[in-house]
């Protein structure tokens, strides 16, 4: 039985709880309280992060995209990728999007609209047995290191009614699509369900001020996470009833064509950035962010801002995800490939040119060095 140690609070927590419920893998879940990061994710990991996993073997798993490609090899079975390249490219993509961008209103609606509820859920499980008084003194310590991500992913005062402008139109456009589709790519769940579950569950439904927001704007998208939240019960649902890749459904392809638009360029940007700052430097372990950027939102719309964020290095790991589907793909399926992110304005991510890359190695982010 594998051990999950999670907070409900977590937004990869949710991501991977939800995997595992689905694939049915046998796991208990411990409140990663102060206890369990001194005596178990601290020693193994090295630095504080939630989710962690300890197998039954005794590994430790460190970061959902690696839980996920780890039980994807060994259970084989309801795999939450389509059987086709530009599917698997897709789901990917999806991925980056769910564990990437929707950090903005994830964490914008959480620190401006429901921090005090964020703060007690915080010092509570820091230790269930402190005070409430002790629980709101360290719930404050700890939520400030969260709040201050803010203003590092451009989350500002600035930002704040195009990052909620943005989200309605999110909400209504994936409202329409689950009226037709249960999940993102069909009658199944795919690795990009589970990525936008972690922040629409765990910070957008369950946050009290942004459940009551999205229950009034979008009652479908609710029965969706509710969906999501309910594989425990081995609900029944057809298998193989992927969309067809070579002609996306329309609420699909609106979708993705919103959430594109402005993260391609941040992406691309990113990367690139990254691509010189690795040319001239020799650090072999990946700082989290190495510099600044100028990033919009809502471009060509009246809410469109311009705002400055960090670069981060983890977006061109998450990235290579998407361009090893390309790169490892025959001719033909890389045509079919581009045809299909050309739909939605993203083909242009696959002309990045990323020669120097990164890995993983003890649990951290590291420039991958080819013998
Ligand atoms: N990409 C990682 C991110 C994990 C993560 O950011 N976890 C948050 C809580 S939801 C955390 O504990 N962060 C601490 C940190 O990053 O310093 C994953 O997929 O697991």
């Amino acid at each position: 039985m594998e051990t999950l140690y999670n907070v409900d609070a977590s937004y990869y927590g949710a991501k991977i709880r939800a995997y595992l419920q689905y694939k049915s893998i046998p796991f208990t879940e411990v409140l990663g309280d102060r206890v369990i990061f001194a005596t178990k994710i601290l020693p193994t990991v090295g630095w504080p992060v939630i989710p962690v996993i300890l197998t039954e073997l005794g590994e430790t798993l460190q970061d959902t995209s690696d839980m996920i490609d780890h039980y994807e090899c060994v259970y084989a079975e309801k795999s939450v990728f389509p059987p086709t390249a530009p599917g698997t490219a897709l789901s990917y993509w999806l991925e980056v999007i769910g564990d990437e961008w929707l950090k903005l209103p994830a964490l914008h609606y959480r620190w401006r609209y429901n921090r005090d509820f964020a703060v007690r859920e915080m010092g509570r499980n820091n230790d269930p047995s402190a005070t409430t008084d002790e629980q709101l003194r360290v719930g404050k310590k700890i939520a400030k290191t969260f709040q201050d991500w803010c203003p590092i992913h451009g989350i500002t005062e600035h930002t704040g009614a195009s990052i909620e402008t943005e989200y309605l139109e999110f909400l209504r456009l994936f409202e329409n699509h689950v009226e037709t589709f249960p999940y993102l790519l069909g009658g199944q769940p795919s690795l990009g369900d589970f990525a936008f579950f972690g922040p629409l569950y765990a910070h957008l439904y369950r946050d009290p001020a942004s459940g009551d927001l999205m229950r009034e704007a979008a009652p479908g998208v609710c029965d969706w996470v509710v969906r999501m939240n309910s594989f425990n019960l081995e609900l029944p649902f057809e298998e193989d009833s992927w969309v067809d890749f070579e002609a996306i459904p329309d609420t699909l392809l609106r979708l993705l064509n919103h959430l594109s638009r402005d993260f391609v360029p941040v992406i691309t940007d990113e990367v690139q950035a990254l691509q010189l700052w690795l040319q001239s430097s020799s650090d072999i372990i990946m700082p989290r962010y190495f510099g600044d950027i100028d990033f919009v939102l809502g471009t060509g719309c009246s809410h469109e801002v311009t705002e400055k964020r960090k670069l981060a290095t983890y977006g061109q790991w998450m990235m290579q995800r998407v361009l090893n589907v390309f790169e490892s793909s025959a001719d033909t399926e890389r045509k079919k490939i581009t045809r299909l992110f050309s739909s939605f304005s993203a083909s242009s991510v696959f002309d990045l040119a990323i020669s120097i890359k990164l890995g993983k190695r003890n649990f951290q982010l590291v420039r991958e060095i080819e013998f």
